[in-house]
């Protein structure tokens, strides 16, 4: 018991320093969150405003704890110390992207890989090649630059970007399943799989409907357009049979 002790530093002192610097160093990875909430909030807005649609339902962030910090390492077995978590550890800043579809995924991640202060350095694309167990979602590492009072950090931040039907399955799978490793039994673990596959049809059905339902739009405002003209501020109605009428003389300006 006794030599376990040895090994703490006992001198208040010094365990107020590491607070200190381990304070620090979480803080760094919280400003991070919050650039990365204002770039994606960005986005939103004026992807509304432009596209007259929001690609985004929800977006969430989390920050490691302490404790998952120290069980990750000890899980990797990494020497300790804040360097080391920093150059091993991708995931201690999180950030959960909800998407309506999927096309939407890729759109967010070119819009962010277009930000000049943000480096992609991995993309792992368990859509395109979902996991064995069916977990499908689009991660991202970033790294990012965070101004701290006298020093500059490159932060990285894990961005999960996934449809609201891949998050609705994994929430659902990690409460159940996830971690549980070779636990989970072969016949759960089948239909695991055809439920995320279930997912996926919801997702691409979804999404059908939505390319539909935006020609269909687009159809009636160029019928709309038709029915009316403007000239010096004033709106005229455009009776249908006068451009019937006028088209049917087949009276073209290449014709004079
Ligand atoms: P938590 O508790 O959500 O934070 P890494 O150890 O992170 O360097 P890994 O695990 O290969 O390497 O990274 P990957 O595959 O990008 O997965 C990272 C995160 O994705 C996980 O974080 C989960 O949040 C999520 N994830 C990955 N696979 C699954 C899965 O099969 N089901 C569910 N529900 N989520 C998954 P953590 O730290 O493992 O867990």
């Amino acid at each position: 018991m006794e030599h376990s002790q040895q090994t703490f530093p006992v001198d208040p002192a010094v365990l107020k320093k590491m607070k200190t610097e381990l304070t620090r160093f979480m803080m760094t990875y919280k400003f991070a969150l919050d650039e990365m909430d204002t770039k994606i909030n960005i986005l939103q807005e004026e992807f509304q405003y432009v596209h007259d649609y929001n690609p985004i339902e929800h977006i969430s962030t989390r920050l490691k704890s302490p404790e998952s910090i120290l069980e990750k390492v000890q899980r990797k077995k990494l020497p300790l110390n804040l360097a080391t978590i920093r150059n091993e550890l991708n995931d201690i800043a999180g950030i959960r992207i909800n998407c309506s579809f999927q096309k939407d995924i890729y759109k967010i991640k070119d819009m962010l890989s277009a930000h000049q202060d943000l480096r992609v350095v991995e993309v792992k694309d368990y859509i395109q090649a979902p996991k064995e167990n069916g977990y499908r979602s689009l991660h991202l590492i970033a790294e990012l630059p965070v101004y701290m009072s006298d020093r500059v950090e490159h932060v990285a931040v894990e961005i999960q970007i996934r449809t609201v039907a891949m998050d609705f399955w994994a929430s659902l799978e990690h409460k159940i399943f996830y971690k549980f490793g070779e636990v989970v039994p072969n016949d759960m673990r089948h239909e695991l799989k055809e439920v995320a596959d279930i997912a996926a049809q919801l997702d691409t059905r979804m999404e059908g409907l939505h390319r539909r339902s935006e020609q269909h739009k687009e159809q009636y405002y160029a019928r709309e357009s038709m029915k009316s003209l403007q000239v010096d501020q004033k709106q005229f109605a455009l009776p249908e049979r006068l451009l019937q009428a006028l088209s049917n003389t087949n009276e073209t300006p290449n014709d004079k």
